[in-house]
């Protein structure tokens, strides 16, 4: 038996019960065959498949406190360090109540590869809790958040582990936990990432990853021969990817005609309206039915299983923000017979294995999320160069970074898959990419 073969076969007796871990290991895995396959001894004696899918730490708490009826609530906490070959652990914290210890690692597992291709020097990491930020108030989010800081304080710092947002967690509970870091440790350090702009923040932290996902697939689509000026483009999500996705593209002159939330999409074929999506979501945190009821040219559609939402439409783009296996093989088969010229993720693993591969099949360029998502921690990397420095740059400064990041990845994906004879395979180039850098600082560190 091949070693990947031999390696997948342990993590799933191992792992059986986290499919979203196995699902996220067996893409890498399977896609470093050809890199394995040509040095397979070296890679076997060194056992590097073993340590990279195996966490260096997973970090499980008790999160207690009390709501607003004087009730004590108890969460499960969650940190993964994952790898810091390349730099400290870095990675979100999620806050859902699907949250388990597979959903995490299958994040921090991504987040290694993530991390390499940004060039900058971070590790892999990723944490959260199955609390439910859903109709919660300020001040249960509040003692939420420092009830986690209190226990997560213990393992983390602004030169070993560094988290930031993603699902539930946005400027809100970082600056919640920011606080409690610091009165706990009495450091004023850069320990979290997304930070108020007051306290350490970086301009353009929040519109990275949308802005980022777009400066990628802009660069794809020029080296098509293409052009995003008239696209329309299919948006899931409604949080702050999807948002600043939205922004993004329409101002590279696209259309997008739809965005969705865990209960509806919304189909509005005059485009999006970002300043109203932006009010109903990040300042009034309502549902997009709020959105429908502002708006006469867009439709709501309430979720129901075995629909494509947001997936139905015809579109060039499609763009999945919401969350992970969101475009299954029948939405993916819908959007090719719809004629779709481009995918990237910006969210983390919305594509399903045999989506992914009926679009690669299919000869449609599809960038996953490590690569295509990679603007958000990025630009979360800048922002800790910014607090090591103690100055801020300006929003130009940090965007123009973030662009040349983005379109740097894009073609150092799309080298690493021609090098290995799979043009066009952004999938494989991408692991591939990612995957050289961290196991070259491995094998140089030494057996750890
Ligand atoms: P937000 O919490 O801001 O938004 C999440 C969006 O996805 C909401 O519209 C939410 O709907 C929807 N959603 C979440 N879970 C589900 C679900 N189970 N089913 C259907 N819809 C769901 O998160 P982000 O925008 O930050 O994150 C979106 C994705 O992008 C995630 O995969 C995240 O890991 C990834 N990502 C985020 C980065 C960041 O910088 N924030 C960086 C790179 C990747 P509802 O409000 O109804 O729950
Ligand atoms: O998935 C991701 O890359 C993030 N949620 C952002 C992580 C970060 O440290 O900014």
């Amino acid at each position: 038996m091949s070693y990947v073969d031999e390696v997948l076969e342990k993590i799933k007796k191992r792992d059986a019960d986290q499919p979203e871990f196995i699902q996220a290991v067996t893409e890498v895995l399977d896609s470093l065959r050809p890199v394995i396959d040509k040095d397979e001894q070296k890679y076997r004696d060194l056992a590097i498949l073993e340590r990279i899918t195996e966490p260096d730490r997973q970090i499980m708490f008790r999160v207690p406190w009390v709501d607003d009826n004087g009730k004590v609530q108890v969460n499960r906490g969650f940190r993964v360090q994952f790898n810091n070959a390349i730099g400290p652990y870095k990675g979100g914290l999620r806050l859902h109540p699907s949250v388990n210890l597979g959903i995490i690692k299958f994040l921090g597992f991504e987040q290694i590869f993530k991390n390499s291709l940004t060039t900058l020097p971070i590790g892999g990491g990723k944490g959260g809790s199955d609390f439910d930020p859903k109709g919660k108030s300020d001040n249960e989010i509040m003692k939420f958040c420092q009830s986690f800081m209190t226990e997560l304080s213990k393992y983390i710092g602004a030169d070993e582990d560094v988290p930031a947002g993603d699902i539930g967690t946005g400027a809100r509970e970082i600056g919640f936990m920011f606080g409690q870091y610091k009165r706990i440790k009495g450091l004023y350090e850069g320990v979290l990432t997304g930070k108020g702009l007051t306290y350490g923040g970086s301009l353009a932290r929040t519109e990275a990853t949308g802005y980022g996902l777009l400066y990628l697939t802009e660069e794809m689509v020029k080296c098509h021969g293409d052009k995003m000026e008239g696209k329309v483009v299919a948006i899931s999500g409604s949080g702050n990817v999807a948002i600043y996705a939205c922004q993004k593209a329409q101002q590279l002159g696209a259309k997008v005609v739809t965005v969705s939330d865990s209960t509806g999409w919304i189909y509005d074929p005059e485009g999006i309206d970002v300043e109203l999506l932006k009010e109903v979501k990040e300042v009034k945190r309502a549902r997009l039915t709020e959105y429908a009821s502002a708006r006469k040219s867009a439709e709501y559609h309430e979720k129901k299983n075995g629909e494509h939402g947001v997936w139905q439409y015809k579109v060039d783009i499609a763009l999945p923000c919401a969350t992970q296996n969101e475009l299954d093989l029948e939405d993916a088969k819908m959007l090719v017979a719809n004629g779709v010229k481009y995918v990237a993720e910006g969210a983390n693993m919305p594509t399903t294995l045999d989506a992914t591969k009926y679009f690669l099949d299919n000869k449609v360029p599809f960038v996953g999320g490590k690569a295509a998502n990679a603007g958000g921690v990025a630009t979360s990397a800048l922002e800790m160069s910014q607090n090591s420095e103690r100055l801020s740059w300006s929003f130009e400064e940090v965007d123009s970074k973030l662009k040349n990041i983005m379109v740097g990845i894009y073609h150092n994906i799309d080298d690493a898959a021609k090098e290995y004879g799979m043009e066009g395979n952004y999938v494989a180039g991408a692991n591939i990419a990612g995957f050289k850098k961290v196991v070259e600082a491995m094998i140089a560190q030494g057996v750890c």
